[in-house]
């Protein structure tokens, strides 16, 4: 299938006796031989019964969700506006073993970056979905990454044979249709094309042939036998792919990051996004109580003028729903609780509510979850005893579902931002939070040397520990040492970049205990801001600068009404100093075996930090408190 090609007079006359009138005419209004090439080919290769070219309009966005319900794809919960969908056992996260980049034999992407040939690629997706749609519906979804009319702004199509993806994909991403109907010579659109495949009890049968792959010659995703959204939904992480590598093309940068706004003295309101591995508190930070969110997973950066812009590529949440309670989550707990559309994934019914794991309510004894019917202390069919919900468990809603969405979500211009935070799960190395020196230190050692254990959202054993550059490794689609150089470049001309900062809220004690609660997020995204404006002083270490105890102790005090110990203090922010170096030893190494053409910066960076740690390692020993630093400042 070569999806890049136009359509010719035959190619229309076959779409004409094979559409149904009103889906022809509302092809015919686009006017691009482009996306009609590209229904032609998947229309011959799949064989669906019929097809349903969408727009814009309330009816249509409200017969697929109809249609989801109808087809068992779905089913209505009791509050209004809910519903339910349910993957295989086996289809309960991202596969990234079956995730693939078509690369021709004659370009580069480093082994660490799951890969094949292309042609063989092609083939394969080819065999995989001929004849997979016999009988069901082809649906043809018209959307926008970024604000519509925006310069950030990227066109997509999706193909899928699913109802619930189709309805999922409407919550997250701006319909465009129209926009397409605008400019009918537009061919630099992202394509995806997705089946289920073959269905049994409404799961995807055929799991072992899973195959997600990424050609981004054609910028077209191919996901087939498989139904969890984050390999189906492919706006999201599998367009996201394509963006990678767009962006490193033209110039600007494509990251797994939230945007939000943090609400600093007197009205001041600093954007920061920020990075952080999945299931690592992204989305809850994105939340956290007093500030206002533009975006919790997908950002489009630019350097515009003097500033870094962004934008939420999305406009809704596909969200990790376990440990969403009113107590953590307020908001987006109290939008899973009230009418309002909603699909929930994964999840325990019982008589019409969903329950999850850690929800902090009574939760009942039996119900219907992705196992099928279910009841406290069942095994699965692989043998392990399955929770009241997937781990992995979802909701999906649109943004302006919760009440502190930032008035910046759909500015084509998106926001200026004053800090870039990465985050991973570390329980015994890095402080709780940290500045870079500067941009190319935050860049290198900072996002480049980011690791974090698994976690539940991607197949396999969780609580591994791995590198996860920017958080981003799942998805970097170009050669990490360009990736990294597009990072240090994209400042070039800026007087005063964004400001870089690592957080860890996993660190443990001795004992294994957590140092910090949930909500002392709070309080490092405070400090942040305050010190975007030059507002206070930081101390420094080999690390980066950590916050004074003056400063944490008057805003745990403000803003939590808590008092903060000088012994909490020296705790979290003791520099770990043999754990560090492992790091860096780890880092180092991957890069060394992994990455080719990683700048020499990387290596510059970690060694001055590696001689540093082990110059104060000498004089203050292992594990330095932070008042050794302002002591010696
Ligand atoms: C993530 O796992 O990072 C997500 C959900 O945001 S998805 O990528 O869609 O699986
Ligand atoms: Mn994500």
């Amino acid at each position: 299938m070569n999806t890049m090609s136009e359509a010719t007079e035959d190619t229309m006359q076959y779409l004409a006796a094979h559409l149904s009138s009103d889906d022809y005419a509302r092809l015919s209004r686009l006017n691009n031989k482009h996306v009609a090439q590209l229904i032609y080919d998947v229309m011959c290769l799949c064989r669906p019964a019929r097809v349903f070219i969408v727009d814009d309009s309330a009816e249509h966005v409200s017969k697929i969700r109809d249609m989801a319900i109808k087809n068992g794809e779905e089913y209505v919960l009791t509050c209004p506006g809910h519903t339910v969908h349910f993957d295989g056992y086996f289809d309960q996260g991202r596969d990234k073993n079956n995730t693939r980049y078509l690369v021709p034999a004659e370009d580069y992407l480093d082994k660490a970056i799951n890969q094949m040939e292309r042609t063989e690629g092609l083939r394969e997706a080819r065999t995989l979905l001929r004849d997979s749609m016999i009988g069901k519906d082809m649906i043809v979804r018209f959307f926008a990454l970024g604000p519509l009319g925006s310069e950030f702004m990227i066109p997509a199509v999706q193909i899928t044979d699913s109802y619930y993806v189709a309805h999922s994909l409407d919550l997250l991403y701006r319909r465009a249709y129209d926009q397409f109907a605008q400019s009918p010579e537009r061919t630099d659109f992202f394509r995806v094309i997705h089946s289920t495949g073959r269905l049994e009890n409404g799961v995807s049968a055929d799991v072992n042939a899973r195959r997600i792959f990424i050609d981004y010659i054609a910028s077209t995703v191919y996901s087939i036998n498989t139904q969890y959204a984050g390999n189906t939904v492919g706006l999201k992480k599998l367009a996201f792919r394509l963006a990678i590598r767009r962006a490193d093309h033209e110039g600007w940068l494509a990251e797994h990051m939230f945007i939000m706004g943090v609400h600093g003295p007197h009205g001041r309101k600093t954007y920061f996004t920020g990075a952080y591995p999945s299931g690592c508190g992204k989305t809850s930070t994105s939340m956290i109580h007093g500030a206002t969110i533009v975006g919790d997973d997908l950002a489009y950066l630019q350097r515009v003028g003097k500033e870094i812009r962004a934008v939420n590529v999305e406009r809704g949440m596909f969200g990790i729903i376990r440990g969403v309670n009113a107590r953590d989550d307020p908001l987006i707990f109290e939008a899973l609780t009230t009418p309002g559309e909603t699909i929930f994934s994964n999840v325990l019914v019982h008589e019409g509510v969903p329950y999850w794991l850690e929800d902090g309510r009574t939760q009942p004894n039996s119900g219907r979850n992705h196992v099928g019917e279910w009841h406290r202390d069942m095994v699965g069919p692989d043998g392990a005893k399955v929770p009241i919900s997937s781990r992995n468990a979802r909701f999906t809603f649109a943004l302006e579902r919760l009440k502190n969405l930032d008035e910046a979500l759909e500015d084509p211009r998106g926001v200026s931002i004053g800090g870039v935070i990465y985050g991973g799960r570390d329980s015994d190395t890095l402080v709780p939070v940290r500045e870079a020196f500067d941009w190319t230190h935050g860049v290198i050692s900072i996002g480049a040397s980011l690791e974090s254990e698994s976690t539940a959202a991607t197949l396999g054993t969780e609580g591994v520990r791995q590198p996860d550059p920017f958080a981003n490794m799942d998805f970097i689609s170009i050669p990490l040492g360009r990736y990294i150089s597009n990072h240090l470049r994209i400042v070039t001309g800026i007087s005063r970049p964004p400001r870089i900062f690592g957080v860890n809220y996993f660190i443990r004690g001795e004992n294994g205990e957590y140092l910090n609660s949930r909500e002392d997020k709070q309080i490092w995204l405070k400090w942040m801001e305050q010190r975007v404006h030059n507002d206070i002083s930081a101390i420094r270490t080999p690390i980066g600068l950590i916050p004074d105890y003056e400063d944490l102790h008057r805003l745990f005090g403000v803003v939590l009404n808590k008092e903060y110990t000088r012994d909490a203090y020296k705790q979290q922010f003791t520099i770990r100093i043999p754990e560090l170096l492992k790091r860096i030893e780890r880092v180092r190494s991957f890069y060394e075996n992994n990455v080719k053409d990683a700048p020499p910066q990387l290596f510059e960076v970690l060694d001055n930090e590696y001689t540093e740690l082990n110059r104060v390692r000498t004089i203050h020993g292992d594990y330095p408190g932070p008042d050794v630093f302002k002591e010696s400042r």
